[in-house]
């Protein structure tokens, strides 16, 4: 095995150093030093003491690689990319680092004579959950592969005190838990002292003559806090290159209100610091819909605010204060979906209200910095914040959100005088592209757009995947891409084949060295298309198996932990995991189940020995106010128990809920996963980025014609994915006649199984029923009835494959073998190329390194 094999080398010869000792010695007595220094502990007793003591020790060669590449990029000055992201969702850190670093060989031999597993050690850590879903995990993912890549690049985001709630189930129910992430403390940060910002929100602004007759805003903020750097290192993996993810934390101006404090009110002392402290407190839970709270806005600011004057700051150092001509030849953002659009504001309003600069060479440079990636089509999730709201928490920024808009209208009034000559049919278009808006839904209030700021403000917009960019330009945002249809690109999503293969499943990462003859293929997955021609050899399928089993026997052991129950591991395991919403159908997912037991419940013990027995995981986080989400979860761990318990049938077919899924959890279900469910309404889900992780540990699929599924077939050959469900170009039609719709006979006997109870609880299941049945209460939005039928036929189909295992193998091998395309490092390449305009700038080797 690759990381086994990395051991007996560095038990041989590896862990000799360039100076002719072995570095295994020198590394046990640095973790045990670690653990005895830092946490006065005398004894690595513990998979945890072990683990502290690891990371401990660890940081210290990651820094060194941090340090060497800063003052490299220092020296070179390249271009920079900045990624601007509410989330990143880095998962555990201690394997990607000491795997990246290529520091495995020793580590793993000095946890061996201290008497542990590297694995284990390894899960002592506790995810770092600063992201909800899809779109975090991405940022996390664009950071390893620019680093790989050697680009000059950072994140900035937000360093929440409490990440991504931890999910519990009671009674079959959902219920939040805080993340407590950072109580042990966090070897993968820096804190920096001497980097601190002051970012303003609320007050006045008024306007004051120069000398020179100029006329300047002056904003005075009402309240003012500190945003405070934290450094988290991000190593490339084959490469001296190690980047930053540089995360804010929310301070108060001072630590207490000493007025308030001597006068005895202790509890005004300490307001301040609650409501400075409240900012960085807390990740929203929410993926896909926004969450209209000021505090959220509040968020926005503060990191984008920070991170801007952070850029700035470090610009005018090397470039002075009279060359800002030169800010986009030297830095590039990338707006991370609309959570950081207010830049365009801000950088507007420390060009020309700090730095002096005119308002037009001012709008020159910001659109040249600023780039956009629309993550989502879900009309509700486009942010929209009040202009009142906005007014009061940013006066400066509404005034300026006021000019750009009004600089924006005149130009199309302009622009589309030949196009729409009568001025009523153009005053609806300008209306229906103006920044700020009417609320549809109540007229009184006014809006900012969020999506058209971004989109106004600036030089390229993206979709993460063909089907989802077509949507981008044809419906979102079609009034603008036929103004700008240049602006708009496609740059279909990827992930970092390190965690996602080679990492998570060292056992198939060995096979597949073996096959290639090298490993080269962990920064070029393009050479994965040379398994295609192994893909139908017996013996090679035979070993490709043994790996798929003895994954599967892992994740068997974890249900075993979690629900008692042990499980046939001969089984298909069939897992669908990814957030709880309506549009990713896991309800249809659960009606397909319920309708296979019922099947087996007909049939003989005779014709049950014919049955491919399966085993369905579902996993994933409701948001703590998505009330149909909720019942989606306790409709599945419902039926879970009706089916999990029946004698006749438990043989053939068992449901679980493994709660808590997480970036972790993922590393573990993913490459024991035979088949997996990605069945979102056709034009949904914008591109899916889990499929491109099932798809490269070997798993099939059974999915819509939606997001990145139609690249994974075309790559994998659509023969052998297992597609079904109407398509996007039709989904309006359909939902027109939906009230018309027959539905399947098999359909109408589930639902009144839900209503008449066979599963229990069926006053709180009525709304799902009803969300899929009442034409008035819930119109079936997502066409779950329309694609019933085709999805039964499709797992139908699932089953004849699984059958012939040479057939389901060969398609396994093709699916790995197709997923060159969707290592990230491909998707990253091509937005330095298209968008960024940075090339890579590598510091040399370490002196005695590995690399
Ligand atoms: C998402 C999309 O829902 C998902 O399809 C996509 O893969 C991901 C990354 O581009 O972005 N958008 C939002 S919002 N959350 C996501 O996960």
């Amino acid at each position: 095995a690759l990381r086994v094999s990395a051991v007996a080398e560095a038990d041989k010869t590896a862990a000799i150093n360039k100076s002719g000792t072995s570095s295994v010695p020198a590394t046990t007595k640095d973790i045990e030093n670690k653990l005895r220094y830092l946490f006065g502990r005398n004894e690595v007793s513990t998979p945890n003491d072990a683990y502290q003591g690891t990371a401990w020790s660890v940081r210290e060669r990651l820094i060194d690689a941090f340090n060497k590449t800063h003052e490299h990029w220092k020296k070179e000055d390249p271009k920079f990319i900045y990624y601007l992201s509410a989330e990143f969702l880095m998962g555990r850190s201690l394997t990607n680092t000491v795997f990246n670093l290529g520091l495995q060989g020793d580590y793993a031999t000095a946890l061996k004579e201290l008497g542990q597993k590297m694995e284990q050690v390894a899960e002592a850590e506790r995810d770092a959950a600063l992201g909800n879903g899809g779109l975090g995990r991405l940022a996390a993912c664009f950071l390893d592969s620019m680093a790989t890549l050697d680009l000059p690049g950072w994140g900035y985001g937000i360093r929440y005190k409490y990440g991504m709630f931890k999910q519990a189930l009671k009674d079959g129910y959902q219920q939040e838990l805080p993340d407590i992430w950072l109580t042990s403390g966090n070897p993968w940060e820096v804190r920096r002292d001497d980097v601190r910002h002051m970012v303003g929100f609320g007050g006045r602004v008024e306007r004051r003559r120069e000398a020179g007759g100029r006329e300047v805003a002056v904003w005075t903020p009402a309240e003012q806090v500190i945003a405070q750097a934290y450094d988290n290192p991000i190593p490339g993996y084959s490469t001296p290159t190690t980047s930053n993810l540089r995360l804010w934390d929310a301070l108060p101006l001072s630590e207490f209100d000493l007025a308030a404090f001597n006068a005895g009110d202790y509890d005004r002392a300490m307001l301040a610091r609650e409501r400075a402290e409240a900012i960085s407190a807390v990740l929203y839970p929410n993926d896909s819909t926004p969450e209209g709270k000021e505090l959220r806005l509040k968020q926005q600011y503060f990191f984008v605010c920070a991170s801007l004057q952070d850029v700035l700051s470090r610009f005018k150092a090397t470039h002075g204060s009279a060359r800002w001509d030169l800010l986009p030849s030297k830095a590039v953002f990338q707006l991370n979906d609309t959570h950081p659009t207010i830049a365009v504001a801000e950088l507007m309003r420390l060009l020309v209200d700090v730095e002096g600069l005119e308002w037009d060479e001012a709008w020159g440079i910001t659109t040249k910095c600023l780039n956009y990636t629309n993550h989502t089509v879900m009309p509700e999730a486009l942010e929209k914040w009040p202009v009142k709201v906005m007014a009061k928490m940013l006066p400066r920024h509404m005034e300026i959100i006021e000019v750009i808009n009004e600089g924006w209208t005149q130009w199309l009034s302009a622009h589309l005088a030949s196009e729409l000559p009568a001025p009523e049919e153009r005053a609806k278009r300008i209306a229906a592209m103006s920044i700020i808006h009417e609320n549809p839904w109540n007229k009184e209030e006014m809006l900012v757009n969020m999506a058209y700021l971004a989109v106004v403000g600036s030089s390229a917009v993206n979709g993460v995947a063909a089907i989802h960019s077509n949507i981008v330009k044809d419906e979102i945002f079609n009034d603008f891409y036929k103004i700008f249809p240049s602006k708009f690109q496609n740059k279909t999503n990827g992930v970092t084949p390190r965690r996602w293969l080679a990492w998570c499943n060292p056992e198939l990462a060995d096979l597949i060295t073996q096959q290639l003859g090298s490993d080269a293929w962990i920064n070029d997955t393009e050479q994965l298309t040379a398994l295609r021609t192994h893909a139908s050899d017996p013996a090679f399928q035979q070993r490709w198996a043994a790996v798929k089993s003895a994954k599967k026997e892992r994740l068997a052991g974890l249900i075993k932990r979690v629900w008692g129950e042990e499980v046939n591991t001969a089984a298909l395991f069939d897992i669908q995991i990814k957030r709880i919403h309506e549009y990713k159908r896991q309800y249809l997912n659960v009606l397909s189940i319920i309708w296979r037991y019922k099947q087996l419940k007909r049939m003989s013990p005779q014709q049950r020995l014919q049955a491919v027995p399966r085993v369905c995981v579902i996993g994933g986080k409701a948001a703590s106010a998505y009330d149909m989400a909720k019942r989606i979860i306790r409709l599945v761990t419902a039926v879970g128990s009706v089916i999990n318990a029946d004698p006749d049938t438990r043989d053939y077919l068992r449901l679980y809920f493994l709660p808590d899924y997480n970036v972790s959890l993922a590393e573990t279900i993913i490459p024991a996963a035979e088949l997996s469910q990605h069945i979102s309404t056709a034009g949904t889900e914008a591109s899916g980025t889990s499929n491109m992780k099932f798809a490269l540990n070997g798993c099939l699929i059974i999915g819509t014609w939606d997001g990145a599924n139609i690249e994974i077939a075309e790559e994998t050959g659509v023969e052998n994915v297992f597609v079904f469900g109407v398509r996007a170009e039709d989904i309006n039609g359909l939902r027109k006649e939906r009230k018309n719709f027959k539905t399947d006979p098999r359909w109408d006997e589930i639902m009144r199984d839900i209503e008449g109870g066979m599963f229990g609880d069926k006053e709180y299941f009525k709304p799902l029923v009803d969300s899929v049945n009442n034409m008035k209460v819930g119109n079936d939005w997502f066409l779950l009835a329309n694609d019933f039928a085709a999805y039964l036929d499709a797992q139908q189909q699932v089953d004849e494959c699984y059958r012939d295992q040479a057939e389901w193998l060969r398609r396994s091998i093709m699916y790995t073998a197709g997923s060159g395309k969707f290592s990230s490092d491909r998707t990253i390449r091509q937005y330095a190329e298209d968008i960024w305009h940075v090339g890579p700038c590598r510091p040399p080797p370490a002196a005695g390194g590995q690399q």
